[in-house]
Protein backbone atom coordinates (compact mmCIF):
# COMPACT_ATOMS: atom_id res chain seq x y z
CA UNK A 1 0.00 0.00 0.00
CA UNK A 2 2.59 2.78 1.39
CA UNK A 3 4.73 1.36 -1.92
CA UNK A 4 1.93 2.13 -4.46
CA UNK A 5 1.76 5.44 -3.42
CA UNK A 6 4.98 6.72 -3.19
CA UNK A 7 5.03 4.98 -6.63
CA UNK A 8 2.58 6.92 -7.74
CA UNK A 9 3.71 10.19 -5.86
CA UNK A 10 6.88 9.87 -8.07
CA UNK A 11 5.65 9.73 -11.24
CA UNK A 12 3.33 13.03 -10.74
CA UNK A 13 6.19 14.45 -9.39
CA UNK A 14 8.94 13.57 -12.08
CA UNK A 15 6.80 13.11 -15.34
CA UNK A 16 6.70 17.24 -16.10
CA UNK A 17 10.00 17.85 -14.60
CA UNK A 18 12.71 16.52 -17.31
CA UNK A 19 11.48 18.47 -20.11
CA UNK A 20 11.53 21.79 -18.09
CA UNK A 21 14.98 20.62 -16.68
CA UNK A 22 16.51 20.11 -20.84
CA UNK A 23 14.79 23.41 -21.69
CA UNK A 24 16.96 25.25 -19.12
CA UNK A 25 19.71 22.70 -19.15
CA UNK A 26 21.88 24.21 -16.56
CA UNK A 27 22.90 21.45 -14.74
CA UNK A 28 23.30 18.55 -17.24
CA UNK A 29 23.90 16.21 -14.53
CA UNK A 30 20.71 16.82 -12.76
CA UNK A 31 19.15 16.62 -15.68
CA UNK A 32 20.43 13.05 -16.14
CA UNK A 33 19.68 12.27 -12.27
CA UNK A 34 16.11 13.47 -12.90
CA UNK A 35 15.75 11.90 -16.37
CA UNK A 36 16.81 8.51 -14.17
CA UNK A 37 14.36 8.77 -11.46
CA UNK A 38 11.60 9.72 -14.39
CA UNK A 39 13.09 6.39 -16.32
CA UNK A 40 12.89 4.46 -13.35
CA UNK A 41 9.45 4.87 -12.49
CA UNK A 42 7.92 4.50 -15.87
CA UNK A 43 9.81 1.06 -15.57
CA UNK A 44 8.03 0.14 -12.48
CA UNK A 45 4.58 1.77 -14.08
CA UNK A 46 5.45 -0.95 -17.19
CA UNK A 47 6.24 -3.97 -15.37
CA UNK A 48 2.68 -3.70 -13.35
CA UNK A 49 1.29 -4.03 -16.95
CA UNK A 50 3.17 -7.29 -17.11
CA UNK A 51 2.13 -10.03 -20.00
CA UNK A 52 -0.87 -12.51 -19.35
CA UNK A 53 1.41 -15.78 -19.15
CA UNK A 54 0.16 -18.88 -20.74
CA UNK A 55 1.84 -22.14 -19.98
CA UNK A 56 1.44 -24.70 -23.22
CA UNK A 57 1.12 -27.80 -21.67
CA UNK A 58 0.60 -28.22 -18.44
CA UNK A 59 2.72 -28.78 -15.49
CA UNK A 60 1.49 -32.27 -15.01
CA UNK A 61 1.96 -33.07 -18.67
CA UNK A 62 -1.63 -32.78 -19.46
CA UNK A 63 -2.20 -31.37 -23.14
CA UNK A 64 -4.33 -28.36 -21.90
CA UNK A 65 -3.25 -24.45 -22.08
CA UNK A 66 -2.71 -23.52 -18.18
CA UNK A 67 -4.19 -21.62 -17.57
CA UNK A 68 -7.25 -22.12 -19.91
CA UNK A 69 -8.43 -18.35 -19.72
CA UNK A 70 -7.13 -15.27 -19.04
CA UNK A 71 -8.08 -11.72 -18.80
CA UNK A 72 -5.77 -8.59 -20.13
CA UNK A 73 -6.68 -5.19 -21.20
CA UNK A 74 -6.99 -4.07 -24.80
CA UNK A 75 -3.93 -3.22 -26.29
CA UNK A 76 -2.02 -5.75 -23.54
CA UNK A 77 -0.17 -9.06 -24.66
CA UNK A 78 -0.21 -12.47 -23.68
CA UNK A 79 3.28 -15.04 -23.75
CA UNK A 80 2.97 -18.41 -24.39
CA UNK A 81 5.56 -20.49 -23.72
CA UNK A 82 6.34 -23.83 -24.21
CA UNK A 83 6.02 -26.09 -20.93
CA UNK A 84 5.21 -29.90 -22.08
CA UNK A 85 3.89 -32.13 -24.48
CA UNK A 86 5.10 -29.99 -27.45
CA UNK A 87 4.93 -29.26 -30.24
CA UNK A 88 1.87 -26.72 -29.72
CA UNK A 89 0.82 -23.82 -31.69
CA UNK A 90 -1.85 -21.88 -31.10
CA UNK A 91 -4.53 -20.88 -33.85
CA UNK A 92 -7.50 -18.77 -32.71
CA UNK A 93 -11.10 -19.68 -33.94
CA UNK A 94 -12.34 -17.19 -36.66
CA UNK A 95 -15.92 -18.00 -35.11
CA UNK A 96 -15.14 -17.13 -31.56
CA UNK A 97 -13.05 -13.54 -31.64
CA UNK A 98 -14.56 -10.03 -31.77
CA UNK A 99 -15.98 -8.98 -34.83
CA UNK A 100 -13.00 -7.16 -37.45
CA UNK A 101 -10.73 -9.23 -36.07
CA UNK A 102 -8.73 -11.44 -38.40
CA UNK A 103 -8.15 -14.78 -36.78
CA UNK A 104 -5.55 -15.66 -38.61
CA UNK A 105 -3.46 -12.46 -38.35
CA UNK A 106 -3.28 -13.09 -34.53
CA UNK A 107 -2.32 -16.53 -34.72
CA UNK A 108 0.97 -18.78 -34.74
CA UNK A 109 0.50 -21.36 -36.84
CA UNK A 110 4.10 -22.22 -36.67
CA UNK A 111 4.96 -25.61 -34.21
CA UNK A 112 6.39 -24.36 -30.68
CA UNK A 113 9.18 -27.20 -30.94
CA UNK A 114 11.75 -25.93 -28.52
CA UNK A 115 11.40 -25.98 -24.52
CA UNK A 116 10.84 -22.70 -23.22
CA UNK A 117 9.82 -21.04 -26.75
CA UNK A 118 7.95 -18.16 -26.14
CA UNK A 119 5.46 -16.35 -28.51
CA UNK A 120 3.31 -13.02 -27.55
CA UNK A 121 0.28 -11.90 -29.18
CA UNK A 122 -0.89 -8.13 -28.44
CA UNK A 123 -4.80 -7.94 -28.90
CA UNK A 124 -6.22 -4.28 -29.29
CA UNK A 125 -10.02 -4.90 -29.69
CA UNK A 126 -11.91 -6.17 -26.69
CA UNK A 127 -14.07 -8.86 -26.52
CA UNK A 128 -13.37 -12.42 -25.83
CA UNK A 129 -10.63 -15.17 -28.14
CA UNK A 130 -11.25 -18.87 -28.31
CA UNK A 131 -8.23 -20.47 -29.52
CA UNK A 132 -6.67 -24.25 -30.12
CA UNK A 133 -3.80 -26.07 -30.43
CA UNK A 134 -3.71 -27.72 -33.50
CA UNK A 135 -1.89 -30.52 -32.72
CA UNK A 136 -4.00 -31.56 -29.91
CA UNK A 137 -7.24 -30.16 -30.61
CA UNK A 138 -8.97 -33.49 -30.11
CA UNK A 139 -7.44 -33.93 -27.21
CA UNK A 140 -9.27 -30.61 -25.99
CA UNK A 141 -6.29 -28.51 -26.07
CA UNK A 142 -7.88 -25.07 -26.12
CA UNK A 143 -8.23 -21.87 -24.21
CA UNK A 144 -9.62 -18.46 -24.04
CA UNK A 145 -8.59 -14.60 -24.04
CA UNK A 146 -10.55 -12.15 -22.58
CA UNK A 147 -9.97 -8.18 -23.62
CA UNK A 148 -11.58 -5.69 -21.00
CU1 LIG B 1 -0.72 -28.70 -28.10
Amino acid sequence: MQMINKTAMRTSVARPAPSRQVQTAAMPQKVAQVAGVALSSLALTMSAHADAVVKAGADSGALAFEPSSVTIKAGESVKFVNNAGFPHNVVFDEDAVPEGVNADAISREDLLNAPGETWSVKLETPGEYGYNCEPHAGAGMNGKIIVQ
